[in-house]
C-alpha cells in the first residue's frame, strides 16, 4: 500500500485550517490536521516543501517508521512547526490504516475503556451575572464540566471573554491587536466569580479556569489556594512551563489541580512534570504533540504517574484533530476530560465528521479511520486570511504572556 499523492490544504471557512490529504495506490485516502494558530503557512510550507517529496512511494501501514523517519530525519527534532507538521502525516497513516482494517481507530488503539468522552464547554462574559447565564446555558445542553472566564473589571478585553458565545476567535487581525493586563485586577476578582458560580450551580458541575500563562509561580499558589473552598477540577496554564521547576512552588502551596499542556510540541516538553507529578492533567493534542503515535507515548508515560489527559480542543484545532482526538480519548485508560468548542456550521461543512455531541459527551464516529474528511471544493472557496494571535501588554506597557 504506497502512497501516491499528498495535497497540502489551505482553507479559511471562517478561520484558517491546514490539513493534509494522503492518497495510496489502492485508493484509501487519509487526513491529518496541520493547523497552527497564526504560523498556518510555515506548515504549509513544511509539509509541501519538505515532507511531501519523501512521502510519495513510501507505504503507507508503516506509521512508527514514518514517525521516525520524519523526527529523526529531520535533524533538528521537537518544534511546534516540525511536530505539528509530523502530526499531520501521522494522523493520516492513522485514518488510513483504519479504513484497511476495516475499523474506527479506536479499535486499533485497543478499544473503548469508556463509554463517551466528558468534554467541557466554554461559559464566558464579561459580567458575573453574564458567566452564571452562560455557565446555566451549557448546563441546559447538558454539559457535566464548564471553563469559567470573566472580565476583569478595569480591563478593557480578558483572554476568552467574546462576544460570539460558542466560538472563541482570538486570531483577529493580520498584524496582532493589543490588550492590557494587570494581575492585581486579576488575582482581586477571580475568585469571588468562582464562589458566585459555586454557590449557584452546587457542588457536581465540574468548573475550570484557563490563567493562560499569565502568572508567576508564587501568584499562581495564591490563586489556587484562593479556589481551593470552590474545588476547580483545574487551573489551567497557571505560569509559562518551559521552566517545569517552577511547578513545584505552586505545588507547595494548593491543592488546586493543574492542567498544562496546550502549547506543548511533544513528550520532552512534559516529562518532568509527569514523572514527578508536578501536574494533574496532561493537555498536549494530537495536532501539536506529534500525532496519534506520539500523544499515545505521553499519555502512556503520564498513566503511570497519575496523570490524566485533558487535550486542547479550542476551534483553532480543526475537526480532523477532534476526531483524532475522540478515538485516542475512548481508548486509553487514563482520560480525564476534553476540552470541545463547536466550530462554526461553515467548518463543519468543510470537514464533514461522524463525531456526535449527547448529553454533555462527545462519541467518536463508527465508520472505519477516523470518520472524518475534507470537502476539497467546498475548501477551495474560502481562501487563507491572514490572522494573528493578540500581544499583551501590561499597564506600563511591558510585553506579558499573551
Ligand atoms: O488560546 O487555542 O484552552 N484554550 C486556549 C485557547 C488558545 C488558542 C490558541 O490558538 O487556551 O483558547
Ligand atoms: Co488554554
Amino acid at each position: 500500500m504506497k502512497i501516491v499523492d499528498a495535497r497540502v490544504i489551505v482553507t479559511c471557512p471562517g478561520r484558517n485550517f491546514v490539513t493534509l490529504k494522503l492518497v495510496t495506490d489502492d485508493g484509501l485516502t487519509g487526513v491529518g490536521d496541520a493547523t497552527l494558530n497564526g504560523r498556518e503557512l510555515a506548515v504549509a510550507s513544511y509539509l509541501r516543501d519538505h515532507v511531501v517529496p519523501t512521502l510519495i512511494g513510501r507505504d503507507a501501514s508503516r506509521i512508527e517508521d514514518t514517525w521516525n523517519y520524519l523526527y529523526k530525519g529531520a535533524y533538528w527534532r521537537r518544534g511546534p512547526v516540525t511536530m505539528t507538521a509530523i502530526a499531520a502525516v501521522d494522523t493520516a497513516l492513522w485514518d488510513i490504516k483504519g479504513k484497511a482494517a476495516g475499523m474506527p481507530v479506536y479499535q486499533l488503539l485497543g478499544g473503548r475503556s469508556r463509554e463517551g468522552v466528558t468534554v467541557y464547554g466554554h461559559a464566558n462574559a464579561e459580567t458575573v451575572e453574564g458567566v452564571l447565564a452562560e455557565v446555566a446555558r451549557y448546563v441546559d445542553l447538558g454539559y457535566k464540566a464548564v471553563r469559567v472566564q470573566a472580565g476583569v473589571p478595569g480591563l478593557a478585553t480578558t483572554y476568552g471573554v467574546s462576544g460570539d458565545k460558542m466560538f472563541y476567535e482570538p486570531a483577529d487581525a493580520a498584524v496582532p491587536t493589543e490588550a492590557v493586563w494587570s494581575t492585581e485586577r486579576y488575582l482581586a476578582h477571580t475568585p469571588g466569580v468562582f464562589a458566585q458560580v459555586r454557590d449557584e450551580f452546587g457542588p457536581n458541575l465540574k468548573l475550570l479556569h484557563d490563567v493562560h500563562h499569565r502568572l508567576t509561580p508564587i501568584e499562581a499558589g495564591r490563586l489556587g489556594k484562593s479556589l481551593e473552598p470552590h474545588a476547580l477540577t483545574w487551573m489551567e496554564d497557571p505560569t509559562p512551563a518551559e521552566l517545569q521547576d517552577s511547578l513545584r512552588l505552586i505545588r507547595q502551596h494548593t491543592t488546586t489541580p493543574i492542567a498544562i499542556g496546550e502549547i506543548f510540541s511533544g513528550i520532552w516538553d512534559c516529562q518532568q512534570l509527569i514523572t514527578e507529578q508536578l501536574i494533574d492533567y496532561i493537555r498536549a493534542t494530537v495536532v501539536h504533540a506529534g500525532g496519534i503515535t506520539h500523544l499515545r507515548r505521553i499519555f502512556d508515560l503520564a498513566a503511570l504517574y497519575q496523570v490524566r489527559s485533558g487535550s486542547h480542543g479550542a476551534t483553532d484545532l480543526s475537526p480532523v484533530c477532534m476526531s483524532a482526538a475522540l478515538h485516542l480519548d475512548v481508548a486509553i485508560p487514563n482520560f480525564g476530560l476534553q476540552e470541545y468548542m463547536r466550530h462554526t456550521a461553515e467548518t463543519d461543512a468543510v470537514f464533514p465528521h461522524g463525531y456526535h455531541f449527547a448529553d454533555g459527551y462527545l462519541h467518536p464516529a463508527e465508520e472505519p479511520g477516523l470518520g472524518v474528511d475534507i470537502d476539497e471544493d467546498l475548501a477551495a472557496q474560502y481562501p487563507y486570511r491572514p490572522a494573528a494571535l493578540p500581544v499583551n501588554r501590561l499597564e506600563d506597557g511591558t510585553l506579558h504572556s499573551w
